[in-house]
């Protein structure tokens, strides 16, 4: 069995509670309050602006046979922003001026650490579990949305026959990838991949939570003295 199969195995009970989240389910069934999926639009925004330095920073050390799906993979983040930006001015979404939610903020670190200072190995795992997550999230709520939402283009988007042959191509590839690496990069592989995809609950949590960040809501309890 290959690296990818493995580990989705291994991670099946935080996978499919990541495909249970309330926000995919509400988005499937529009219930979903227009605010939350503004939400996630405007952070999401910011993630896809952040993945495009991530996935230059692979290019600069891919190897040759990568080169070509990952430039095109930049075209299509290029494409995705034209879409939230139509979205969003559709849907009244502000998405200039956004601040990154805390979860939001993290994420976009992770990638910029991961692209700086991870093996090329350790980055192409984190995307594959990216996109993975995106094409199986956005498959469970293309089994019961209605055609006419205004949230169908992004179901489109990350369900169609390009981005799904994307995915498989990347599956196969970390599958090559891991298959060449010692046990420690490989345990660290793993680490990469479970942590990438607590990134992705946390981040369906933000859109439902709101984008506040922690510890902000409350008045202070006990107001500290300032004097003498
Ligand atoms: C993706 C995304 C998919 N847009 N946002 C999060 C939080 N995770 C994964 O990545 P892409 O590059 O937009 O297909």
């Amino acid at each position: 069995m290959g690296f990818c199969r493995e580990q989705l195995e291994r991670m099946r009970p935080l996978w499919d509670r990541m495909l249970h989240h309330p926000f995919l389910l509400s988005t499937r069934d529009g219930t979903i309050a227009r605010e939350t999926f503004g939400t996630w639009m405007a952070q999401d925004h910011l993630f896809i602006e952040a993945a495009v330095p991530f996935l230059g920073a692979m290019i600069a050390r891919a190897p040759r046979a990568h080169r070509e799906t990952l430039v095109a993979a930049i075209g299509a983040l290029m494409e995705e922003l034209e879409l939230f930006r139509e979205r969003a001015e559709a849907a009244g979404v502000e998405l200039e001026g956004t601040e990154p939610a805390f979860i939001c903020h993290a994420y976009i670190q992770y990638l910029h650490a991961t692209a700086a200072r991870a093996s090329y190995p350790e980055a192409f795992t984190v995307l594959y579990v990216a996109e993975k997550a995106y094409l199986e999230s956005w498959s469970v709520v293309r089994a019961g949305i209605e055609r006419g939402s205004p949230w169908m283009p992004f179901v489109e988007n990350w369900t169609s026959e390009g981005f799904r042959d994307y995915v498989g191509w990347l599956e196969a590839e970390l599958d090559r990838l891991a298959a060449d690496v010692g046990g420690e990069e490989r345990s660290r592989l793993e680490r990469y991949f479970e942590r990438t995809l607590k990134y992705e609950i946390a981040f369906w949590e933000l859109a439902v939570q709101g984008a506040r960040w922690p510890g902000l809501d409350e008045p202070t309890a006990d107001p500290v003295s300032r004097e003498g």
